[in-house]
């Protein structure tokens, strides 16, 4: 009986043991912690949106299941998706305004930041990091393009502006996690310069 017990014990603690080296074994694949979310969220000198980027980040509890390359990776779905239900939304509203040309130049925008999206993924998987991030940040200049145009209609779509600021702040957690956290890149400088 002694010696069941101990067996029992001694199982106890190689599972024990086990989970400590799965978990290390882990931590060395730099997989994203939570205090690691707060520094990227909270990173103001970079213009990181927080809010969005807790509520991206922290409405995913597999985020800090993630390493950082998986993660952008996550990020940059979600901004696609985002764009292409702008896109769609777009497309419908062609068809209510009297400026067609306007909306159809917002909409050759925004299938252009889909396509350097889609590239940007590409040179993730890739380990192209310095690529991805110039291939998603060419999502910035679309994007404004598009507001300026907006912002000339008569009556300004609102609702298509507020997306796509939005789709700005996604971009932007992308690009800042790439540069800074994955390619090293010293932010704070390069900001200044
Ligand atoms: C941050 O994002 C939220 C949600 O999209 C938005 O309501 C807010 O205006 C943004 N904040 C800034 C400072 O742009
Ligand atoms: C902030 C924001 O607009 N997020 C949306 C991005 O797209 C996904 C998928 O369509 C929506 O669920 C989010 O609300």
């Amino acid at each position: 009986m002694v010696v069941y017990v101990k067996k029992n014990f001694s199982l106890a603690h190689i599972v024990v043991l086990l989970l400590f080296v799965v978990s290390s074994y882990a931590r060395s694949s730099m997989m994203v912690t939570k205090d690691e979310i707060e520094v990227i969220c909270t990173k103001k000198d970079m213009q990181i949106n927080s809010s969005l980027c807790f509520e991206i980040l922290k409405a995913t509890p597999e985020a800090a299941k993630l390493d950082l390359p998986s993660l952008v990776k996550y990020l940059i779905e979600y901004q696609s998706r985002n764009v292409s239900d702008t896109l769609k939304q777009i497309k419908l509203f062609r068809g209510h305004t009297t400026d067609m040309r306007k909306m159809k130049d917002c909409e050759q925008l925004y299938e252009g930041a889909l396509s350097g999206i889609d590239d940007s993924l590409k040179a993730l998987a890739a380990k192209d990091y310095f690529l991805s991030h110039l291939r998603n940040a060419g999502t910035f200049p679309n994007m404004h393009t598009c507001i300026d145009t907006l912002s000339t209609m008569k009556p300004v779509p609102e609702v298509l502006s507020r997306r796509s600021s939005v789709i700005i702040d996604i971009t932007n957690i992308i690009c800042v996690i790439i540069d800074c956290f994955i390619r090293g890149k010293n932010c704070v400088i390069a900001e200044i310069l």
